[in-house]
């Protein structure tokens, strides 16, 4: 045999050389490739091969596994310098994703605010580390409104709906009072099918739920949810009333309240004044009813006068022109 192929003319010795070279050339390519990606930290080689490389996270886990249940409610005032300090990982405008996993939700905290600046960094302090736990995809929206103008909780609810739908697909709006500190992070802060009332328990009202329809404190809703009942009345002027209409308009719409369970919804409230009661309440409730809810997120008119994109939270600072039955104005 050897010595037919001593006999093949050179042209064909030499095309079969080149070719058993090429052939060892892409050999090395390849090994070289494979052990490139086997040290490849974002593309291991295993699922390089199978897969193709791809630097998608996987989803994280139904339940996360930093969960501690029960914790102890920092009551602290640190500065906000060393709040920034614990919390290297948030990026600007109070922003988290999960480094290693997808987060399995998307939410919007909104926390409606005037001159609370205490309740605010204790609440910040407390509030971060526990949604990080939950391994979300949230950011934390605080909106404050011009002093001349009487404070207005249901519609900067709906300012911070409206605000934070610009800058991320949120699919989840937990509405949060700044005063209220969750105390166990089974308390996972997702929109459920309905939907849900989270302050359950609180420490002052003796962990007892005050009446069934109650929707106030802290609330999750979903984009559609809020879309679909119109968001909150803008209507509610000073204290009271605003979550009752919510609960009329959640019931209107044939969706329900849900609940977790009293031992995992717990709340530390912090110590406040309380504020002036809105006399005109349950007048308002009723004529909403009549109107059947129109008043919301479809006539809301407000202007943006600040806006901080703070490392811990995103402030936003708005004004509205129609005040409407505040004596005064
Ligand atoms: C209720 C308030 C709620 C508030 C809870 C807190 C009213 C209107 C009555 C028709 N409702 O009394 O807004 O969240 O107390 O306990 O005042």
């Amino acid at each position: 045999m050897l010595g037919a192929v001593d006999t093949l003319p050179r042209a064909v010795t030499s095309c079969r050389c080149r070719y058993l070279f090429v052939c060892l050339l892409a050999f090395v390519v390849t090994q070289l490739l494979i052990f490139g990606a086997m040290f490849n930290r974002k593309c291991p080689y295993v699922s390089w091969l199978w897969r193709g490389c791809s630097t998608k996270k996987p989803l994280c886990p139904l339940i996360s596994p930093h969960l501690v249940g029960g914790v102890e409610v920092e009551t602290s005032v640190p500065a906000w310098q060393t709040i920034e300090d614990n919390y290297p990982m948030l990026q600007n405008g109070g922003r988290y994703q999960p480094p290693d996993c997808e987060a399995r939700h998307r939410v919007a905290l909104i926390v409606p605010f005037r001159d609370r600046d205490i309740h605010l960094k204790i609440f910040l302090n407390n509030i971060h580390s526990f949604l990080m736990r939950q391994q979300l995809d949230y950011g934390i929206f605080v909106i404050d409104l011009e002093e001349s103008i009487p404070f207005n909780r249901a519609l900067l609810l709906n300012v911070g709906f409206l605000e934070a739908s610009k800058v991320h697909d949120y699919q989840c709006f937990v509405f949060h009072d700044v005063d209220l500190i969750p105390e166990n992070d089974h308390n996972t802060y997702s929109c459920p099918e309905q939907p849900r009332h989270m302050s359950v328990a609180i420490d002052k009202m003796n962990y007892r739920l005050p009446y069934t329809t109650i929707f106030g404190g802290v609330s999750a809703m979903t984009k559609e949810q809020m879309l679909t009942v119109n968001g909150y009345p803008n209507k509610f002027f000073g204290w009271g009333g605003e979550d009752d209409e919510m609960y009329n308009r959640i019931k209107y719409h044939n969706l329900t309240i849900s609940r977790y369970t009293g031992d995992v919804a717990r709340y530390k409230m912090l110590a406040h004044r309380r504020n002036q009661e809105n006399p005109r309440r349950f007048d308002l409730i009723k004529s909403e009813k009549r109107q059947n809810h129109s008043d919301g997120l479809s006539s809301l008119e407000y202007r943006v006068i600040g806006r901080v994109q703070r490392r811990l939270f995103t402030y936003i600072r708005v004004s509205v022109d129609q005040i409407t039955g505040v004596p005064g104005h």
